[in-house]
């Protein structure tokens, strides 16, 4: 004990001499983090992804939610709830695996080579929001803080275009902003917001399961609370009005039934269905074609992203896993092919960081999904349309 006492007041010594050497900061996109500020040799860019949220090794954080000073048009936010599981918990440590799984994608620069471009080097402003704070102790509390927090870093003016018109129902262009969930119960409360923001929105939902059961066939429903979960967040949507009628899409499902009704009450909340096993008949061609087809290139879409979508040999860390998935290949090619809709938000969800490999190949394979996501974003640039109103 004596003996380590003695060497922590050794290391103190050691950095606070450092300190003295009068070390400048770092110039570049890693400038503003805050171990620049500390004594020290003033770290490297090997040394700089592996510390704090470093969000793909370079984005910016910011505490949005304690201050509106820092202005973005894309923002990432983690959600960590996972008290709306039904098998395996431990995604409310998603947001913190996904930005770990994310560090090494831009060492090399993060140039998307099929989508030629580069999410990271364009005028539009991208950070991290850090996390919405949220109780693992009250359900209903905690849907409401995801939905009012994700509100506020959605109602805000952008970085770009912010005096121009949008798509918004006040006709307004707004930020986009990316969720780390969370178990996918959480796409309820996003919905929600997005729904004050947007109208009734179509969305794209990759998940090997629907999502749109009834509370008394998912669950059993013994209580109002319970009656929202991440098996039935899909059919509240639909009863509480916040999907557009019959444009919206599940892909990658293989999940067993309670019975053959179960895509009849699908269908009735407004979704198609593309099946994973499609994927050995038309290709991932043709499952990008079925998506486009059903939801238009002009609609403003949301983007549901289970990482269940994936096969457990690619994913394992999930909430309920389903063998016969995609590879993270055929995802990554399947999302690149949706490049040009109108995204207005996206989540990816049921990350659970404990059950996955040493190799983290859950949480790389979602952070990668999200590169492609962003860079869809990136490339459409902001959501403004027409001229720029000179009302301030
Ligand atoms: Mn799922």
């Amino acid at each position: 004990m004596i003996v380590s006492i003695a060497g922590l007041v050794a290391l103190s010594g050691l950095a606070t001499a450092h300190g003295d050497h009068g070390q400048s900061q770092l110039a570049g996109p890693h400038q503003g983090l805050w171990y620049n500020t500390l004594p020290g040799d003033g770290g490297t860019q090997a040394d700089s992804v592996f510390s704090g949220i470093s969000t793909f090794g370079r984005l910016p954080y910011y505490p949005c939610l304690a201050s509106d000073a820092e202005k973005y048009d894309i923002a990432f936010l983690g959600a960590p709830f996972d008290t709306g599981t039904s098998y395996r918990p431990g995604a409310r440590f998603g947001p913190s695996g996904i930005r770990q799984g994310s560090r090494r994608l831009n060492l090399y620069g993060g140039y998307n080579v099929p989508l030629q471009a580069n999410p990271f080097t364009s005028d539009m402003r991208i950070l991290d929001c850090g996390d919405v704070p949220v109780t693992s102790y009250d359900n209903a509390w905690a849907i409401r803080q995801i939905e009012e927090g994700h509100n506020s870093i959605l109602m805000r003016k952008p970085y770009l275009d912010a005096n121009k018109p949008g798509l918004s129902r006040a006709g307004k262009t707004l930020p986009r902003i990316i969720t780390l969930g969370g178990d996918h119960t959480i796409t309820l409360p996003l919905l929600r917001s997005i729904n004050k923001a947007y109208g009734p929105v179509t969305v794209i939902h990759f998940d090997s399961h629907l999502d749109s059961w009834k509370p008394k066939v998912f669950g059993g429903s013994p209580s109002e609370v319970a009656a929202i979960n991440h098996g039935t967040y899909f059919y509240h949507a639909a009863m509480e009005g916040l999907l557009r009628n019959d444009t919206n899409i599940h892909a990658g499902i293989r999940t067993t039934l309670s019975g053959p009704s179960d895509y009849d009450n699908d269908g009735y909340c407004g979704f198609e269905i593309v099946e994973a096993r499609e994927i050995d008949v038309i290709g991932t061609d043709g499952i990008i074609k079925k998506i486009r087809d059903r939801v238009g290139t002009d609609n403003p879409v949301y983007l549901s992203i289970d990482i269940d979508t994936l096969d457990p040999a690619f994913a394992p860390a999930t909430g309920t896993p389903e063998t016969g998935g995609w590879s993270t290949r055929e995802l990554r090619t399947i999302i690149r092919g949706l490049d040009g809709l109108n995204f207005i938000g996206a989540d990816i969800v049921e990350v659970a960081p404990a059950y996955d490999t040493n190799a983290e190949l859950s949480t790389m394979a979602a952070a990668d999904v999200l590169y492609e996501v962003l860079t869809i974003m990136v490339k459409k640039g902001p959501l403004s349309v027409g001229e720029e109103s000179h009302e301030l």
